[in-house]
């Protein structure tokens, strides 16, 4: 039964598999992990059903496409028992583990993969630098890219970021690297994974809509080294108790970035304002244009990995081309991200702040008064650790959506008359919470959306629910 075999043995039998061209492949979801995987599959001989519980007409089209290139499709259906005659199962991160397709396949013993599995065993070649955590690991994910460009390597950036990897092998000529973003999701059903460098970056509750503990969700997360070997090679903060306690005792050559000590491989020089990698200082921090101790944390990381991937990444030649290029790169969309600055109030787009620890580290590198939009659909863990900041840095919190009860019930006893929080009427319009929050804030201020929750409730994603942010920032100044 493929459910009791060790990571190593699911990734070899499903290799084997994909060799073999026999049997059927069963791709769950057709989000954009599903449809990559197919064509992916479809394009390497392999007979595919694909099914998708959803019946809108972006996965009607797309089923027709795949139908075209031979997969047999279900629309608003999966077929469990087609499924559990599969050779594999193929699953997209967003179905959840409890979903009768893969009860299905896991009562039906079947190895059950992520499209990130079948992609990296399809381009056995692609050097990749892994990069998870909680928090960090998309902007540190493009900063690895980045940097691997401006050393003139052929190298993408895919996975949670946004293009799955199995894109890349649907090209004519794959890339020689890859930044490699895998959430915890994905690293769940990855059991292959063997980075030339592997990076965790922060550890702290999140997605507890979907696991059921905290020690559930790091467990996942911990899959990244699941192939560790004396030559692996791993890079993680030493700030973080929990990082260290989870990765110990695994094998390889560690590498550690700070932003709080000196002792380590990659390290912030607080006091004289620079950046210190490998024994030599690297740039002045002032040359980083992004915001934030933990934007230095991301540039040290990055820099980091990609300079214990290869020896050519560390001769005195390349380490002055990875300094010009952190000093080009920029904030990504949507991570504290200006979208307007007028009558004195700067609009910040922070919508990928989808967890606590995350909107956090946004309101502590706030440098006005905030008046900070907090809401979405709730994700498991309380509000009430963001108090003692929102005290130093909050005008007011504007509570909203199927969060906003909870939010003010865990936040308006701790704040008391300090910061007020707002509570938006259950219904209200995302157009009329941030009218009500840009109406309570006065010239000087920062106008926040750092919403610590998921999106759901409101729009498909967070990007959408930034992208309406940014418009309304536009249309209201
Ligand atoms: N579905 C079923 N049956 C079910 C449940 C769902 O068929 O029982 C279907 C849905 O109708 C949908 C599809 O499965 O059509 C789900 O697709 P998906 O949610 O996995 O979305 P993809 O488009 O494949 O995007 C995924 C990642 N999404 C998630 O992890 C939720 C994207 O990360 C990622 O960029 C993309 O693969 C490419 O690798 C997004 C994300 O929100 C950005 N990630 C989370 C995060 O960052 O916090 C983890």
């Amino acid at each position: 039964m493929a459910h009791s075999l060790a990571p190593h043995e699911v990734a070899a039998l499903v290799a084997r598999r994909l060799a073999e061209r026999t049997g059927e492949f069963a791709v769950i979801g057709l989000g954009r992990s599903g449809v990559a995987a197919s064509r992916l599959l479809r394009k390497a001989g392999i007979s595919v059903y694909a099914s998708d519980a959803s019946a809108t007409d972006a996965v009607r089209t797309t089923a027709a496409e795949l139908e075209r290139d031979g997969a047999s499709v279900d629309v608003g259906l999966h077929n469990l028992e087609r499924i559990a005659h599969a050779a594999v199962v193929v699953v997209s991160p967003g179905v959840p583990p409890g979903a009768p397709p893969l009860v299905a396949a896991r009562k039906a013993g079947l190895p059950i993969v992520s499209e990130v599995e079948v992609a990296l065993r399809l381009m056995p070649q692609l050097r990749y630098i892994a990069t998870t955590g909680t928090n960090g690991k998309t902007t540190t994910t493009a900063l690895v890219g980045h940097l691997l460009r401006a050393l003139g390597h052929d190298a993408a950036d895919v996975g949670n970021i946004g293009t799955p990897v199995s894109e890349l092998a649907l090209r004519d000529a794959p890339p020689t690297w890859a930044a490699l973003e895998m959430s915890s999701f994905q690293l769940h059903d990855t059991p292959g994974v063997t980075p030339d460098v592997g990076i965790l970056t922060t550890l702290s509750p999140d997605h507890l809509d979907r696991y059921d503990s905290v020690t559930e969700y790091y467990a996942d997360k911990k899959l990244l080294f699941a192939n560790a070997a004396v030559p692996s090679r791993w890079v993680t903060t030493a700030d973080s108790t929990d990082v260290h306690q989870l990765v110990r005792g695994v094998q390889g050559n560690w590498y550690h970035f700070s932003t709080q000590r000196s002792d380590v491989d990659a390290w912030y020089d607080r006091d004289r304002g620079e950046l210190h990698v490998l024994g030599a200082p690297l740039m002045a921090r002032r040359d980083v244009a992004l915001a934030g101790d933990h934007n230095v944390a991301n540039v040290l990381a990055a820099v980091l990995a990609v300079m214990v991937a290869d020896t050519e990444h560390r001769t005195p030649h390349a380490r002055a081309v990875l300094a010009k290029a952190v000093r080009e790169f920029r904030a990504l969309a949507h991570r504290l991200e200006p979208v307007g600055d007028r009558h004195g109030v700067l609009w910040l787009n922070d919508s990928k702040a989808t967890n606590v620890a995350s909107t956090q580290v946004a309101i502590d590198g706030m440098t006005r008064p905030t008046v900070l939009l907090l809401g979405g659909r709730h994700k498991g863990e309380p509000y009430t650790s963001l108090a003692p900041s929102l005290r130093q840095h909050a005008r007011v919190v504007v509570a909203y959506g199927e969060a906003g009860a909870q939010i003010e019930a865990d936040l308006a006893p701790a704040l008391g008359d300090a910061v007020p929080v707002v509570l938006m009427p259950m219904g209200s319009t995302f157009d009329q919470v941030v009218s009500r929050a840009r109406s309570l804030a006065k010239a000087g201020d920062a106008l926040l959306l750092s919403p610590a929750c998921s999106s759901y409730d409101m729009f498909r994603n967070y990007e959408e629910r930034g992208r309406a942010f940014a418009r309304l920032a536009e249309a209201l100044t």
